[in-house]
């Protein structure tokens, strides 16, 4: 087993294990294998003061290289992989192409255990060429690759994020373990999103709400990869245009899943072990009140960062994702 770290803004050192680098940036471009390591590009802000990167790495040494669009990474127990699909009328089927590689190659490379998937969708509310939501489009074309899966495809689903971007068509990246032992969760007040009606288009969403992972030996190391939360109850959107309600539904769906894992796991969970917490916001004018409303929830070691970006349905003006340390007891530092 090896250690798996992600840090906000870390410089990517060269003699460091880096498995990936996210730029969340003010324009796109093709991933690429840069000083030896996969760097994957999200356009996400129109402003340089709000770019940002996220850095994985790892205590292990890295191979790094590419197979046709897909550029990866591993350490002999995580594999990142990332691609982009090209912006296009219709995506249902380059997107089943893309999570259709990326299951080969996670399967060649024996790191079948996928446990965490980013996509970031240009245009994510706007409609194809035939008149569907881009959003819908492409869990049209995911849900087609996944549910080849082996076995109970919906039970192996990993946590994910679903979050609209500036351009650049569809980005992908995901990380997945050679073991790893991932477990996913659903949360309790929700329906699973793989089981939304099909009012929500004509596949649903292929996620879970969070996935477990164990990066060490001996179970002593635990993540919990919190998928993208947002206001829906049941299947439907709760307080659609009201962001202080819509927050705090957020948070009590967060703490209901936290609270049905530590249930689960006997690991006690709670909103104190959170490292890394990315909230996408859809109003810009809404950022300062959701820094400040997060401020009041959350401890000084959390790293944080706000995106402004467009959300997968039209009336969710939130969405919350993160990752925590399930080995830590959760309390402020003194
Ligand atoms: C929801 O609960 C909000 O399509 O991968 C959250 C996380 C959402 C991931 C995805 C969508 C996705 O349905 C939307």
């Amino acid at each position: 087993m090896t250690n798996l770290r992600c840090s906000i803004d870390a410089k990517a050192d060269k003699h460091e294990n880096i498995l990936g680098v996210v730029r969340y940036g003010t324009s796109s471009s093709d991933p690429s294998i840069t000083s030896g390591f996969p760097v994957v590009t999200v356009h996400s802000t129109a402003r340089t003061d709000e770019e940002f990167q996220e850095v994985w790495t790892t205590s292990a040494p890295v191979q790094s290289d590419r197979d046709g669009d897909i550029y990866y990474a591993m350490d002999g127990e995580t594999l990142f992989c990332a691609c982009r699909v090209p912006e296009s009328a219709t995506y249902r089927d380059s997107v089943r192409a893309a999570y259709e590689s990326t299951l080969t190659l996670v399967h060649n490379l024996n790191y079948p255990n996928i446990f965490r998937i980013w996509n970031y969708v240009s245009g994510i509310n706007d409609r194809n060429s035939s008149g569907l939501e881009i959003y819908r489009d492409f869990c049209h074309g995911r849900a087609e690759a996944l549910s080849t899966m082996q076995g109970q495809w919906t039970t192996r689903l990993p946590a994910a994020t679903g979050i609209g971007s500036l351009s650049g068509g569809i980005v992908i990246y995901c990380l997945s373990a050679r073991t790893g032992f991932p477990s996913h969760f659903e949360n309790p007040h929700q329906i699973p999103a793989y089981r939304y009606p099909s009012q929500y288009g004509p596949r649903s969403p292929s996620f879970a709400r969070a996935t477990m992972v164990q990066h060490s030996p001996n179970n002593t190391h635990r993540i919990l990869y919190l998928s993208g939360t947002a206001s829906v109850v049941g299947h439907e959107t709760a307080h659609p245009g009201d962001l202080r309600r819509q927050f705090v539904t957020t948070m009590e769906n967060i703490e209901t899943l936290l609270q049905s894992i530590s249930t689960d796991t006997g690991d006690p969970l709670c909103v104190n072990q959170f490292r890394l917490m990315k909230v996408y916001v859809r109003r810009s004018e809404d950022m300062p009140l959701v820094r400040e409303m997060l401020r009041d929830a959350l401890v000084p070691r959390t790293q944080l960062r706000l995106v402004n970006a467009d959300i997968c349905r039209s009336d969710l003006l939130l969405e919350i994702e993160g990752v925590l340390d399930a080995t830590d007891v959760g309390h402020p530092p003194t």
